[in-house]
């Protein structure tokens, strides 16, 4: 049964550390819809690339012009937020999580520093460890240093040179066999087996990209995290589905910080979005033109979201691939959803996914949260 959660019951809390920067986090999947019931097609243990078995389970693509057209042929135009996420793009996501504004990546990062031990022993010894979208984030060093026996670490990112180049560098740091999955985390993919007998699952959902997902989407994917701890394991006898679920997601806060955190008065935010017009322009050969949009994030409510938009300053007709596309003025193009959660909200949306509340770690000013979430049924 669901425990009502309440701030007392914080775990840990931890002071806001030094900063440090995601290098990139990439919700890499359709932000439209997250599937629960395709496994993707054609999974195959690759050749062995920087010295790791990959194990290679990428869906077929939707043309990127498919879905540019999707977006701004319909009704209210938008774009999935995934596209951010070039290489000019990924740098400028580096640069936001050091702006002052931006306190998420700093927060988060203080909060493993401090807690990285009890979050080891919450997981317990003999875990296989399994990061979506995993990036080359610092806090999974973190937390893979303070595991006392980690049966395995398996990064799933839809980027296979950064994933491997990410997964190396974790296999040379720490004594744990590293088994990367190049696949859509969004998407059902089958697991690598570990060598030796694992006594659980773990899966590590950090860095607020939660958020990134609409609360549909959000509560699907960890239906989807419900499922893959359930999966049968091969390699221990009389498996038990106890594993868990560790995720970070930002909480609601004073109004005037969360839109500063995404209007940043350096205009790095801005920047970030604007590049996604130019990424446009070269790859389908068009011009969505910088200069006619202006950037805003604002606050909303009813959705609990920080939501990013481009407005156009003026009406003009952009041609893509034969499809003529009209942006009246004022009209914007929705980039970005950043959800943010009360952990009551928090906890409201793991219950409806079949997970519970173990425990939460958070930093003094309750700025950012991380919970462990069990499955109800065990
Ligand atoms: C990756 N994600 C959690 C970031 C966020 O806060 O929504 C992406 C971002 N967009 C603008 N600034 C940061």
């Amino acid at each position: 049964m669901s425990r009502l959660w309440h701030w007392q019951d914080v775990i840990t809390s931890a002071a806001g550390g030094p900063r440090g920067c995601l290098m990139r986090h990439i919700p890499s999947g359709e932000q439209a819809a997250v599937s629960t019931d395709e496994l993707c097609a054609g999974p195959a243990l690759g050749e062995p690339a920087e010295g790791l078995p990959l194990l290679e389970c990428v869906p077929r693509q939707r043309s990127l012009l498919d879905e540019v057209l999707e977006g701004l042929e319909g009704n209210e135009k938008a774009l999935p937020a995934k596209l951010h996420y070039d290489q000019r793009g990924s740098e400028l996501f580096e640069q936001i999580c050091s702006l002052d504004e931006y306190y998420i990546t700093r927060t988060e990062l203080g909060i493993m520093r401090q807690t990285a031990a009890s979050v080891a022993e919450a997981l317990g010894n003999d875990c296989m460890l399994i990061e979506p979208g995993s990036g080359a984030s610092l806090k999974t060093d973190l937390l893979i240093k303070a595991m006392e026996s980690p049966a395995a670490y398996v990064p799933v990112d839809i980027s296979r040179d950064f994933l491997l180049e990410s997964a190396a560098a974790i296999a040379a740091r720490h004594d744990v066999e590293v088994l990367p999955v190049w696949a859509d985390f969004t998407r059902r993919h089958p697991l690598p087996t570990p060598s030796g007998s694992i006594a659980s699952r773990a899966i590590y959902f950090p860095g607020s990209t939660v958020g990134n997902f609409s609360r549909r989407e959000a509560g699907k994917l960890l239906e989807q995290f419900v499922e893959v701890l359930a999966e049968p394991h091969p390699n221990a006898a009389g498996w038990q589905p106890d594993g868990s679920v560790v995720v970070g997601f930002d909480c609601k806060k004073d109004v005037g910080r969360m839109e500063a955190a995404y209007n940043d008065a350096e205009g790095v935010t801005a920047e970030f979005n604007y590049n996604v017009l130019d990424r446009l322009s070269r790859e389908l050969n068009t011009d969505l033109d910088r200069e006619r949009f202006e950037f805003r994030a604002d606050w909303e409510e009813d959705v609990g979201a920080i939501v990013s938009r481009l407005w156009a300053k003026e009406k003009h007709s952009v041609d893509i691939a034969g499809t003529t596309v009209t942006f009246e003025a004022g009209e914007p193009i929705r980039m970005e959803e950043s959800h943010k959660y009360t952990p009551t909200q928090f906890e409201k949306l793991a219950a409806a996914a079949g997970l519970g509340i173990e425990k939460l770690w958070t930093d003094d000013s309750r700025d950012f949260a991380m919970v462990q979430l069990r499955p109800l049924s065990c």
